[in-house]
């Protein structure tokens, strides 16, 4: 089964990336200090100026981040909204922290976060929303929101990389290992569970020897990477659910011939960060979705929560720009799409 992502064509995409960065030029406001992100002020640029959303990623600096919330500028600016982007620049559980308090006391009307933990940020997000401020989960969920906008389900993801993987070791199966990011990111453990759960119940001849984390961090993931082709004699394939982790595990595996042809790597990476090892042939095929329509979408839904068009129950729907009309589904959550399968024939095609 192939996976293709709905709301994105390759031209379409092109397109609004350039008017993306003609647009973040001219709204792109005064840097901030360290652990913050020049913000854009929708008002100043003829937005109504009364609704604002604050982003709050992982961290700064992780390319996925500065995609998903280049589209949430995207959107702001469409709805008019002031659009911050504060965060810190590691990824612990409560390095976030502080920048939930900064929008609760500036008054922002909203605050989309990315969770490094999905708990220990709840005792600030719930002061946030005992003030009235509507706060979207992305990307990755927390307990405490009104929405959780996801990129796609956590089985989909399960089976596109399984899939992948199971393809190419074939019938005889073999030893593998899986790469993951931030040990407490909800998203990234969901998506490790579901990964070994498939593989318990469809591939009896492949077993997961050893899951590392690379908490997002270059070097340390590529550490990790190779303590595990180091460590596992009959490796034969690392599955890495996170942009910093499969990079960096094709960065190690560049580095070193001796494991070229012996351990595949595959996982959810960033076409522009991918692009050199799958036209070197290092890496084959690896999965994700548009980072920036993930953004897009939360500022949409962000501005429905201001508006009180939407409240987060099931059944709301709203309308999301050059996305269409979304529904929100059980237990809050709006789905962006299915994953996207990126190989040698269309990696090219896309800057994100
Ligand atoms: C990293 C982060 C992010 C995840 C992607 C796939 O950038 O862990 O949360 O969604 O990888």
């Amino acid at each position: 089964m192939r996976f293709t992502t709905s709301g994105f064509s390759r031209k379409k995409l092109a397109v609004a990336t350039a008017t993306l960065a003609a647009t973040a030029l001219l709204l792109t406001g005064c840097a901030g200090g360290s652990g913050t992100a020049p913000s854009t002020d929708g008002a100043a640029a003829g937005g109504g100026g009364d609704t604002s959303v604050t982003f709050i990623p992982k961290s700064l600096g992780n390319k996925y981040f500065e995609a998903s919330d280049k589209g949430a500028a995207e959107a702001a600016d469409e709805l008019g909204m002031t659009f911050k982007e504060e965060g810190p620049t590691a990824t612990g559980s409560a390095d976030q922290v502080p920048f939930i308090q900064t929008a609760i006391q500036t008054g922002q009307k909203s605050i989309a976060i990315a969770a490094n933990d999905p708990t220990a940020v709840c005792n600030d997000l719930e002061q946030a929303r005992s003030q009235g401020v509507k706060v979207v989960a992305y990307d990755t969920d927390t307990d405490c929101r009104d929405v959780f906008v996801n990129q796609a389900t956590v089985d989909g993801i399960a089976e596109g990389l399984v899939k992948l993987t199971a393809d190419h070791l074939g019938e005889e199966g073999g030893t593998i290992a899986i790469l993951s990011g931030g040990a407490n990111a909800a998203n990234l453990n969901a998506w490790v569970d579901a990964i070994q759960a498939l593989i318990k119940k469809d591939h009896p001849n492949i077993t997961v020897a050893k899951v590392a984390y690379g908490d997002d961090v270059d070097e340390k993931a590529y550490q990790e990477a190779q303590g595990l082709m180091q460590s596992i004699p009959d490796l034969k394939a690392i599955i890495a659910p996170d942009t910093v982790s499969v990079k960096e595990a094709a960065h190690y595996l560049a580095d070193t011939p001796e494991y070229q042809g012996k351990v595949w790597v595959t996982g959810l990476g960033l076409p522009s960060e991918m692009a050199e090892y799958v036209e070197s042939g290092i890496v084959e095929e690896f999965g994700l979705w548009n980072p920036e329509d993930l953004g897009y979408l939360a500022s949409y839904a962000a501005d429905a929560l201001i508006a009180g068009t939407i409240t987060g129950e099931e059944g709301d729907t709203f309308e999301a720009g050059k996305l269409g009309e979304y529904t929100v589904g059980e237990g809050g959550e709006i789905v962006l799409g299915p994953m996207f399968v990126f190989n040698k024939e269309n990696v090219g095609d896309f800057s994100f």
